[in-house]
């Protein structure tokens, strides 16, 4: 039996950059990673793709625009991740490190994938042509993904 967690992630865009933050600890520590996390009880997707955001980058934006949703299986465990995915092109606030993320522009054109979650570079070119998309991929560890699909939808609900 699986179970589920909900999670968002907010790639925050700007022409011809995005900003990532250094996930310092905790799940995905080492990564350049957008801003997000756990879905609280009683919250919205968006709200907490806004809390998180805030709390994590110190930024607030108007229009969240949704983007995509990848399930990720990780072999040996019985959770999926459920992760909402969504694109700001505005904000307001001025990027601040939090306990957990560092944040840092990066030019389009030196995404460092490399330090990046191994399926980020599948579809963050998605992401940057704001086409919407559903995924879901199958990892052996954290580095490894053994079995993947990845397509591109009208609507993400
Ligand atoms: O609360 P916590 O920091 O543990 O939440 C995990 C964050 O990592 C959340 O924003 C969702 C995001 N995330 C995954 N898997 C992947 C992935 O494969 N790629 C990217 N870019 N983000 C991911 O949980």
């Amino acid at each position: 039996m699986f179970t589920s967690k909900l999670l968002t992630l907010v790639l925050v865009v700007q022409p011809g950059r995005v900003l990532l933050g250094m996930k310092k600890r905790g799940f995905g520590a080492g990564k350049w990673n957008g801003f997000g996390g756990k879905v609280e009880h009683g919250e919205t997707i968006e709200q907490a793709a806004r809390r998180e955001l805030l709390e994590e980058s110190g930024l607030t934006v108007d229009t969240l625009d949704k983007l995509g949703n990848i399930k990720f299986e990780f072999i040996g465990e019985t959770e999926l991740l459920d992760v909402h995915i969504f694109r700001a092109d505005s904000f307001h606030g001025e990027p601040t490190e939090s306990d957990e993320m560092r944040p840092q522009w990066f030019d389009c054109d030196k995404i460092p994938f490399s330090q990046m979650w191994a399926d980020d570079i599948l579809w963050f070119p998605m992401m940057f042509q704001k086409k919407k998309f559903l995924g879901y991929f199958k990892f052996q560890g954290h580095d490894l993904i053994v079995e993947h699909k990845l397509e591109e939808v009208n609507e993400v609900s």
